[in-house]
């Protein structure tokens, strides 16, 4: 379905890292009134409430959720609510819970309700340490070792099911870890690559909490939106893939994003103090063979290292003058 602007999207999971920024995203390209952002807990960022319509939501409340869908009858959701790969290994049970009631309620829902198309997304949290580290194909031996990842990779085969079984059109990407200005990660293993650039434009250094030589793979922001949204409106012939699809762009070691930093700002400071998160990046891929997104929807990243440091920069320094 390619959503016209009398169509109405449900997000949830609005207030969360990706969540925010789609929710710009779409209100700007359909308009807000057309864009329902739902999330358990209130907006911080005033403007997500007041751009558009804003609903309370905990994805685990079923009865709330058909409430919530029942009043706006989206065609399309983006079910973005999850407790990421850190947060979920310290409160196993709850990441388990969230990560799959939480899809099973949407999935179920959209179902009974009619919704066209929903979006959910994975990460390459469903590999594990038997995964060939470098290049991983979209289909190789996963073994997970994380909930997150368990979750993920559950997630990804249910979803597939419910589109053979109930012919929900469900599509997916395995997001490598993401990067942004405009919001703040919680509770990733990545998360150290957001943080790095704060700590720069605050003029302080930063303690990493992964090893200077833990390749990872990532993904600027920008690139994330653009690869959803074309997910989202390649005709259905198009996706192949019906668990989730490999996404790549990017892949550096935190020993490189500093220099990357450090070519704008030769002064920057990073010490290493891995800490229980090595062992997460230790079991993921180094990089990403995403060629069925290339071949199948036509992916292809815009932004490099260098490109998305000069740009975080830019943005961050402009965040913090206009906050003074
Ligand atoms: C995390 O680090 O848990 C996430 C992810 C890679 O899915 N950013």
């Amino acid at each position: 379905m390619q959503s016209t602007p009398s169509d109405t999207i449900l997000v949830i999971g609005a207030g969360g890292q990706l969540g925010l920024e789609l929710t710009h995203e779409l209100r700007q390209r359909y308009g807000a009134s057309h864009v329902v952002a739902a999330d358990v807990r209130a907006p911080k960022d005033a403007a997500t409430q007041e751009s558009g319509p804003f609903e309370l939501l905990d994805v685990l409340d079923k009865n709330r959720l058909e409430e919530v869908m029942r009043q706006y009858k989206p065609k399309q959701v983006y079910h973005l609510a999850a407790l990421l790969s850190a947060t979920a290994e310290k409160n196993p049970k709850f990441g388990w819970q969230l990560n799959m009631d939480g899809l099973f309620n949407v999935l179920d829902a959209s179902v009974d309700l009619g919704v066209q198309q929903v979006y959910w997304p994975s990460s390459i949290a469903v590999f594990g340490p038997d995964t060939p580290r470098e290049n991983t194909p979209q289909l190789t031996i996963m073994n997970p070792n994380t909930i997150y990842g368990i979750s993920k990779l559950a997630g990804e085969q249910w979803c597939e099911w419910y589109f053979k079984k109930h012919g929900l059109d469900v599509r997916s990407l395995r997001y490598p870890g993401l990067i942004g200005y405009k919001s703040l990660p919680g509770g990733g293993t990545t998360d150290y690559a957001v943080d790095i650039y704060h700590k720069a434009v605050a003029g302080q250094s930063y303690e990493c909490f992964l090893s200077e030589d833990t390749y990872l793979p990532m993904m600027y922001m920008p690139d994330a939106l653009k690869a959803t949204l074309d997910l989202m409106h390649a005709p259905a012939e198009q996706i192949k893939i019906r668990s989730s699809y490999n996404l790549g762009a990017m892949s550096f070691s935190p020993r490189e994003i500093t220099a990357s930093i450090q070519r704008h700002q030769p002064d920057f400071r990073v010490t290493y103090q891995p800490d229980s998160r090595q062992q997460i990046a230790d079991s993921w891929p180094a990089s990403i063979d995403d060629s069925r997104a290339r071949q199948d929807w036509g992916w292809q990243p815009d932004f490099d290292l260098d490109k998305m440091t000069q740009d975080m920069l830019v943005n961050l320094k402009q965040q913090v003058a206009l906050s003074v």
